[in-house]
Parts: structure tokens; C-alpha cells; sequence
């Protein structure tokens, strides 16, 4: 799974990314300092099923922290970090959109949008800029960049006189798969639109925008971290954004404050883990440090719940892909033959099925698939049987 970080120019995009994944990276408050993507690992916060068995897991990918309120999983998701985008990147303005492609291979879009209001258009110092403005241009520069790559190809659809639904829906996905635009998205968005019986030949321009824009929706959904929520100008900005667009998920974020904890975090200055409300100071600092940390204290984690960091990433994930943590284990035991705990988790589509499970563990556990085991009820589940969040699953099926 991977989840692309974008936005305008000097929103904040590669202090997010550094706050989440703690890679090193180019952060400056003139616009473009990002040119080249940067990828690294950052994490989804999900409660480990070791708590409802009482034991400590030994997680292979990611890591445990230790809580008497019950251990916290964080399980990895791959992040990318591109460009700015202005908007008009689509005739060129800016970096243009060629970077776009950097972008083809994610789930799901993080916009990080200034809610301070300090930057204008193009990522330079202003005040008063109105952050909503910023939300409706994204979108349209996303949805432009997919036109294009329809209409690139469009000529030879036009030709093919395709009456067959199925035909045409498989010709769409060759086109689009490119950007992970796949058939269940294609098929969605057609539906939507009542295009499914149109032949392509009949298709206006708008046609395919309306097309574009929906593919965008299915795609690519995208949340929204209203970022420098320290800077007092943003209270009032992330409300009219919240009272603007009521549909979207908005979190109020300060990754300055995220990337501040953390590294102090790293330096055992104090403790303190993404996502939490609350640090506390464990090393020696000097007057001024101590009341920067104040300030994030009372500015941002009191005030808004948190950095928002991690919330940006944990919604992204189980709210708007709706994926759910399953784990593998046994009933007689829940260790590997290494003698380690629970040692994966694996995000899955709410949804998916103990045969679905089988099929992403390995092809051969889903075509022997004989019956599986809900372990922490010890009840024996079929095929078809829907997992939910934290369940754990052994599989029994026949080797090939
Ligand atoms: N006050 C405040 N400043 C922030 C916050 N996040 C980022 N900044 C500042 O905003 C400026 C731009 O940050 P970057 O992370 O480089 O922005 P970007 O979106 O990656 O910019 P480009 O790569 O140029 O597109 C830097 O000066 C950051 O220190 C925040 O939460 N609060
Ligand atoms: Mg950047």
C-alpha cells in the first residue's frame, strides 16, 4: 500500500513525510525544494491483538509500543513525498505535472494544505490566503492530469466501435492501470456517470472529464491535513474549510510540532509516540527548549488532540480505504517456529473474506483452502466467513 503525500508548494508536504517516517529530507519555506519523490515507511496505529490474549508481540515488520492501557501496533505503509503543484500544472505552470507520475502508484492521497493562510497560490509568503481555494484546485489539477491520459489515447477508442460493456471496461483498464486505476474503480465510475451503455465514439469532452473526476474520486480518495494548525490564523481557516466541505475528512495538523517531538523523541529528551496526546520530558534541556515544548503542549496537543500526524495516516488507511488489521496466528499457538509472537499484521479491505486472507498469504493457502479458525473465539469459519478489525486467523488448507 502506498499513500501519496501532495499539495501546493511550502504546505508542509516533506515535514509530514519527515515526521513520519523520520528520513532526513530538504525542508524549506521557499517553494520547490522538493524536486525528486522521496519514499519511506511510515505507520498506521492499530490496537494489537496480543492484548486480547495477553501476550507482548514480536512484530516483524513495524513495532510495539507498550502501553498499560493495552499495546499499540504500528504497522507499515509505504509514503511518498513529490512535488508541489500550482494550480495550471496542467498547461505547464510550475514544475508542470510530469511528476504526477510519481504519484501513479498510490492508494490514497494525503493533501497537506497551509490552514494558516501564510502562503499564497504558488507556495509564496503571504497572509489572508484562504486555504479552501487550495482544496477545490488540487482536485481539478489531479482529475486533469487522468483527462489527459485518457484523451492521449482516446483516438484509438474511438475507432474500436466497442458495443460489449465488459470490452469496453477492459479497454479503459489497460489504459488507466498505468496510475492504478483499476476495473472496480472504472466500473464504479461509469455507473455513476450512466456512461456503461455509451459507445465512445458518442462521448463528449465532458463525458470524459465527469470521468476523469470520478476515477479521481475511487482511485485516489484523498484526506485532508490542515497543516501549521500552531500558527493562530488557522483555527478559523480549518473551521471554514470544515463548514465548506463537510464531506471530506479534514485533521488539523502541525507537522513542525510532529517532527519536533519525535526527533526529541529519538535524542531520549523525552517520551513520546505518534499519535499520543500528551509527552513527557526525561532529559536535560535548556530554558528555551523546554518552553518550545511547552508551547506545542498547550498549542497543539491540548488544543487539537494531537499533532494530527498520525491520525492524517491512521484515517487515510481505516477511514477513507476502509482497511481493517488481521493477524495470523494458531490456537495452539501463537508463536513462529523462531519462538516469536504474532509476529505479522496484515491491512485488508474491510470486507474481505477468510478466503481472501488465504489468497494475499499465498496463492496455494487459497486454492487448498479447506476451513479456518476464528482464534480468539476458537470458532471454526468457512470460506466466506467476513474477518473483522483485530481478528486472528489459522488457516487450513490441503498443500499442493
Ligand atoms: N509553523 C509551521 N510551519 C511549518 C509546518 N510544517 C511545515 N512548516 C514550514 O513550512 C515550510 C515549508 O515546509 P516543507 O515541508 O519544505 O514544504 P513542502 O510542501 O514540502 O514544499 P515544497 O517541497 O517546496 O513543495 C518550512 O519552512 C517548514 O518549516 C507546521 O506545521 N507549522
Ligand atoms: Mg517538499
Amino acid at each position: 500500500m502506498q499513500v501519496g503525500i501532495v499539495g501546493k508548494p511550502s504546505a508542509g508536504k516533506s515535514t509530514l513525510f519527515s515526521a513520519s517516517t523520520l528520513v532526513d529530507v530538504a525542508m524549506a519555506s521557499y517553494p520547490f525544494t522538493t524536486i525528486e519523490p522521496n519514499k519511506g515507511t511510515g505507520f498506521v496505529r492499530v490496537e494489537d491483538a496480543g492484548n486480547f490474549f495477553n501476550v507482548v508481540s514480536d512484530p516483524k515488520h513495524g513495532f510495539l509500543v507498550k502501553k498499560e492501557t493495552g499495546n499499540i501496533r504500528y504497522v507499515p505503509v509505504e509514503l511518498i513525498d513529490v512535488a508541489g503543484l500550482v494550480p495550471g500544472a496542467s498547461e505547464g505552470k510550475g514544475l508542470g505535472n510530469k511528476f504526477l507520475n510519481d504519484l501513479s502508484q498510490a492508494d490514497a492521497l494525503i493533501h497537506v494544505v497551509d490552514a494558516s493562510g501564510m502562503t499564497d497560490e504558488e507556495g509564496k509568503a503571504t497572509v489572508g490566503h484562504d486555504p479552501c481555494k487550495d482544496v477545490i484546485f488540487l482536485e481539478k489539477e489531479i482529475s486533469l492530469w487522468f483527462l489527459k491520459i485518457i484523451e492521449n489515447n482516446w483516438s484509438k477508442f474511438g475507432k474500436s466501435h466497442e458495443s460489449e460493456y465488459r470490452k469496453r471496461v477492459e479497454l479503459l483498464s489497460q489504459n488507466l492501470s498505468g496510475v492504478k486505476i483499476l476495473a472496480p474503480h472504472i466500473e464504479k465510475a461509469l455507473k455513476k456517470l450512466k456512461l456503461e451503455e455509451k459507445q465512445f465514439s458518442n462521448w463528449s469532452r465532458e463525458d470524459k472529464m465527469d470521468f476523469a473526476i470520478e476515477c479521481r474520486r475511487y482511485s485516489k480518495p484523498i484526506i485532508i491535513a490542515a497543516n501549521k494548525c500552531d500558527i493562530a490564523s488557522a483555527e478559523s481557516n480549518i473551521k471554514k474549510m470544515q463548514s465548506t466541505f463537510p464531506e471530506k475528512t479534514i485533521v488539523a495538523c502541525s507537522a513542525a510540532s510532529e517532527l519536533a517531538l519525535r526527533k526529541a523523541a529519538q535524542q531520549d529528551v523525552l517520551t513520546y509516540y505518534p499519535g499520543e496526546v500528551d509527552f513527557e520530558i526525561i532529559g536535560e534541556l535548556n530554558d528555551k527548549q523546554k518552553e518550545g515544548l511547552e508551547t506545542i503542549r498547550t498549542n497543539v496537543l491540548t488544543k487539537f488532540s494531537g499533532t494530527g500526524i498520525q491520525k492524517s495516516i491512521d484515517d487515510t488507511i481505516l477511514k477513507v480505504l476502509d482497511y481493517i488489521p488481521i493477524f495470523p496466528g494458531g490456537v495452539k499457538t501463537l508463536k513462529n517456529k523462531n519462538g516469536n509472537t504474532l509476529v505479522d499484521c496484515f491491512l485488508m479491505k474491510n470486507g474481505s473474506t477468510a478466503l481472501d486472507f488465504a489468497y494475499m498469504l499465498h496463492t496455494d493457502m487459497g486454492d487448498g483452502f479447506i476451513r479456518a479458525i476464528d482464534v480468539k473465539t476458537k470458532q471454526i469459519i468457512g470460506k466466506e466467513h467476513v474477518l473483522k478489525s483485530g481478528d486472528v486467523i489459522e488457516l487450513m488448507f490441503k498443500k499442493p
